[in-house]
Order: structure tokens, then sequence, then C-alpha cells
């Protein structure tokens, strides 16, 4: 049969008159056990009055705006004795020194004026849900809920509370029953609508800074939050920006937009750099035979359609290299615990565009001949400047080269490409008199090799004995054509 009884607002600790910031529940609503109905703030934090048992909402007593105090009336709730959880309970459900449920995320609370009798049955009560109705409407002893404080704590907190023990309070002596722990009530100022918006993007709400009344936390504040955290992890994790400079206090300027290609690879060049504990090995390689053999070659290629520079012959003592060093061809797992090494050579060639730089990717490098390579290199860096390249040729490379050697420059400190282990960065090769053997100098063209690496990975030992196989390669054409 149903009943219906008034819900009140139970023991709210020291606050005499606390303001109704939001009524949540409107006359026809069905609630559930421990819904909350209504939200109340005080000078320190908002708190939820959650219903003691599920029935349907027939009078809402308050509006926004009224002051409640302990025991004011707040809704008419009438609930279906045959579901367990009604009026018969409603002597003790309404009485504001009834005891909580301690669970489900119902905050320890002070039995206050509890007489012996309640507090003696609270005690012995169990953690669940209310219990049917006796037969006969027997009083029953089941306890209220006390306000939801555990909501108001943190939001991204598990709900089910520890109980008195695990928390390690101490009863109240004269009850047995846990005290409150009164610094909750110096929780966020937020409602209910509020927290769970911010629980369900991840948010603590004791990290937002409220702006509404009282420091009441507000949509706003939590979407500023976000917004605030997401721009700072873009920034790499917190490093403070670059202040902006208003130049034209100093001169005329000119203000154009990076190119698309710019935009795109500049972020991932920032991602690298800041991920990746670079280190760059010089080295230099004596390439006196080998452009004499290229030259020597120049014409042969040509028939064949082809340019031979020295790039082909960079990528070809690179597979070299990367297949005696492995680790060089691989990639950190992201777990941070494995190296995932490639068994396939392909290596990205850094070529100059219009647009900025773009890194196409020569596949299988270990099974192609230096006539082939050049051809190859020629045509991607073709396609790439006229933006004819596939997207999928800017994929896949487990190495990359930069050269710059057709410009000049004696040493550089490339930037690997992640998720690239090494990048080998090669500048103008120059005519230099080396010290021979014998006692003299001879002219030799030396070619200067900046190889960056990824010290999580490669060790410098590793890395010095690399740069030096590739310039023994090098240095020895019969070695490298074999
Ligand atoms: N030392 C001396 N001369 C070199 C050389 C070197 N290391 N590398 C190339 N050259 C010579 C070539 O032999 C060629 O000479 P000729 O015109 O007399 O035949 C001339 O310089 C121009 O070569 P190139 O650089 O155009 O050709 P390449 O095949 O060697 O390189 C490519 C191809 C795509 C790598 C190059 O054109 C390119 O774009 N380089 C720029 C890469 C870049 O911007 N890197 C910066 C990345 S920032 O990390």
């Amino acid at each position: 049969m149903a009943q219906t009884q008034e819900v009140t607002v139970p023991d709210i600790g020291d606050f005499d008159s606390v303001d109704v910031v939001e009524v949540l529940v409107k006359p026809g609503d069905t609630v559930t056990a421990e819904q909350p109905l209504i939200t109340l703030e005080s000078e320190k934090a908002a708190l939820d009055v959650p219903a003691p048992f599920a029935g349907k909402v027939v009078q809402v007593l308050v509006k926004v705006g009224d002051k409640v105090a302990q025991g004011t009336a707040i809704v008419t709730l009438e609930t279906d004795a045959a579901d367990g959880a009604g009026p018969d309970q409603a002597e003790t459900v309404t009485k504001p020194e009834a005891e909580p449920s301690s669970e489900g995320g119902h905050a320890e609370k002070s039995a206050g004026s509890a007489s012996a009798d309640t507090a003696e049955k609270a005690e012995t009560a169990q953690p669940a849900p209310p219990k049917p109705a006796e037969p006969g409407g027997g009083e029953s002893e089941q306890a209220i809920p006390a306000i939801d404080q555990a909501s108001t704590l943190n939001d991204t907190a598990d709900s089910s509370r520890p109980n008195t023990a695990e928390s390690g309070r101490a009863p109240a002596p004269s009850t047995g029953h846990p005290e409150p722990d009164r610094s909750q009530a110096f929780l966020p100022h937020a409602s209910p609508s509020i927290r769970k918006f911010a629980r369900e993007l991840g948010v603590d709400l004791t990290r937002v800074t409220g702006s509404g009344p009282k420091l009441r936390i507000l949509r706003e504040d939590v979407a500023a939050f976000v917004r605030q955290q997401l721009v700072e992890a873009d920034k790499g994790s917190g490093i403070p920006p670059i202040p902006a400079v208003d130049f034209s206090k100093f001169g005329p300027i000119e203000r154009q937009p990076l190119s698309r290609v710019k935009r795109r690879s500049g972020p991932n060049l920032h991602r690298s750099w800041l991920n990746i504990p670079h280190v760059t090995q010089f080295d230099e390689a004596d390439i006196t035979e080998l452009e004499s053999f290229r030259k020597d070659n120049l014409a042969r290629a040509e028939k064949r359609g082809v340019k031979l520079t020295l790039i082909a012959f960079l990528l070809d003592a690179c597979a070299h290299a990367l297949r005696e060093f492995p680790q060089v061809n691989a990639s950190l797992d992201p777990d941070g615990e494995h190296l995932i090494l490639k068994r396939y050579i392909h290596i990205g060639v850094a070529v100059e565009t219009p647009d900025g730089l773009m890194v196409p990717v020569v596949r299988d490098v270990d099974k192609k001949g230096v006539f082939d390579l050049a051809g190859e290199v020629a045509e991607l860096a073709e396609q790439t400047r006229t933006r004819k390249l596939k997207p999928d040729r800017l994929q896949g490379a487990s190495f990359s080269i930069s050269s710059l050697g057709g410009i000049g420059g004696t040493a550089f400190t490339p930037i690997i490409n992640a998720p690239e282990v090494a990048i080998l960065g090669v500048s103008r090769a120059r005519m230099q008199p080396v010290y021979q053997e014998d006692g003299s100098f001879a002219p030799r063209l030396m070619l200067p090799l900046s190889f960056s690496y990824d010290h999580r990975v490669i060790d410098g030992a590793e890395a010095a004995r690399f740069t030096r196989f590739l310039s023994e390669m090098l240095s020895d054409i019969r070695r490298l054509l074999l």
C-alpha cells in the first residue's frame, strides 16, 4: 500500500541555516534510494541531501533560495510498503538522529541527539539497502542516510568510501558512532550536475578554482580548466610559453602565414625534440675514392637516365651499417621496456621543397644497387617538390638521412624523426690535408657526418662505433659495393 512521508534535512554539522541552491527533483519524479534531492550550500561547501529510500516525489517543500536547517522538511515521498522502504520507517527516517547506512558513499554521521535505543539499533545495522517493512507495519530501525558528503569530497573518488575503521577515525564514545569529518566541509563548491560533468571529464574539482558566488565552481570553470590542461600539454608539459612581442614597436614588419608543410611538420619536430634525449656524434669519412668512382660512373649512370650523386652511396652505406647495428634500425616500444627491431631497412631522405622539409621513404634499401637508389631518390625528390608524391611514400621509415652537402656547412645536429631512434646528417665534403702513415699530408675529400641518436636506446660507444663503421664503408668503395 502506498504511503507518504516527509524527508527532512539530516544533521548537517555546525550549520543551522544553509541555502538551498539547487532543487533536483519535481513532483511526479521517481527517485531511487540515495538519489540527490536538493543541494545545500553552506559557507564552505555544497552538500547533497539524498533520498533515504526509493519512491515518488509528491511535493517539493523548498525552493532555491530558502534557508533550511536540520529537521526542515524538504520533500514528501510516496512509497509502496511492499517495496520495503516505505512509511513503516517514517518515524525513524524523518528523525535527524537516525544513523546513516555505511554503504554507498554515505558520510559517517554524528548521531547527535540519537536516543540510546536508536543508536544501539543503528550500531548493529548492516551496510545494506533499506530493509523490507515488517508485516503489520512494525517500527523499523532503518537508518536515514546523512548528507552525501562523499560526493562533495572529490568527485573522482570512488563512491564507496572507507568505513570508519578503514579511515582510522575514532567513533564517538557516547553512541559508538563515528564522528563526522568536518574537514570534509572544506570541499569544492559545485552542484551535482557540475560534479557529474567534472567526473565525466576526469577533472579533480579540488584543482579547479570557482568563479561563482562564494567561489562556487561553475561549468565554465571546469571547461576552462580542461582547456588550460590541453594547452599546457600541447606546449610540452607546462613549458613556459615564449611571450608575444609586438615587433612593430621596433620597426616595420610583415606577417606571413607558415606553409602547410611547416605547420604540419613543426609540431612533429617539436614533439621529437622534447621527447627524445638527443646526442649527436660527429665523425668524417674519407670519400676520395668514392668520389672518383662516382665521377667514373656518371656517364654510365646517365645512359640509364640516372644522375649519380652522393646520396645513393650514403643510402647503400647506411643499409650496411643498419644491418650491423640493428638497434639503430629500431623503435622504442611505448611501454618503455622493449625495443622493436625492424627486419626491413626503409630510409627516409629529407628533401627540401618550396613549402618546407618533407621526408619521402626509400624502401628496402639493402636490396637495391646504387644506380637504382640514385634513380629512386631523384624521382622521389622530384615528386615531393612537385607535390605529386603519394602519401604512403612518406611512411614506414626505420632510419633517416638529411643531406645538406649540396648546400654547404661543416656539421649540424639533425632532429630524430620519431619514432625512429637515429638520423644521419651529412654536410659538404671538402678537400683537406690528411696526415698519412708515412708522415706526409695528402689531399683527401672528407665528408662530415653528424649522427643524432636517442640516448635511451643507443649508448655513446655504440654511436661512435656506428659512425666509424659508416665511415669505413664510405672510405672503401670495394667493401661498399660488395
Ligand atoms: N658534399 C659535396 N657535394 C655534394 C654533397 C656533399 N655531401 N652532396 C651533394 N653534393 C653535390 C652533388 O654531387 C651535386 O653536385 P653536381 O651538381 O656538381 O652534380 C650537388 O651537390 C647538388 O646535389 P643535391 O643535394 O641536389 O643532390 P643529392 O642527390 O645529393 O641530394 C636531396 C638529394 C634530395 C637530398 C637534396 O636535393 C636535398 O633536398 N637536400 C636538402 C635536404 C635538407 O633540406 N635537409 C635538411 C633537413 S633539416 O634536418
